[in-house]
């Protein structure tokens, strides 16, 4: 069975300030064709650990995700997600928000 998510905590000490930081994910996906099936994807993935929101263009085939700084969303695992769901998983693109001013000094 594969492990949807990794979840990489920087460690035990990291301040929860930094957790304001997140990564959005954009992905592409083709047979997104009613809000049904969007309401299928959006299960599954607000169902992972430190997904914070979900959004989707069923025009554009686009589904958004935010996540919590440290967590991963693989290329291997969202293909097989959205596969399983009978949908096919073109590809994504990761943006990460910083929020600098939070950072702790080291
Ligand atoms: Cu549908």
């Amino acid at each position: 069975m594969r492990v949807l998510v990794v979840t990489a905590i920087a460690g035990l000490f990291t301040s929860m300030s930094l957790w304001a930081s997140c990564a959005h994910y954009e992905m592409r996906v083709d047979g997104l064709a009613c809000p049904y099936c969007a309401y299928g994807i959006e299960k599954k993935l607000t169902a992972i650990d430190g997904v914070q929101g979900f959004d989707v263009d069923l025009e554009a085939g686009i589904v958004r995700v935010d996540v919590s700084d440290g967590v991963v969303l693989t290329e291997g695992a969202m293909k097989q997600l959205f596969n399983d769901a009978g949908f096919t998983y073109r590809g994504m693109t990761i943006s990460h928000s910083e929020k600098n001013d939070n950072k702790v000094p080291e």
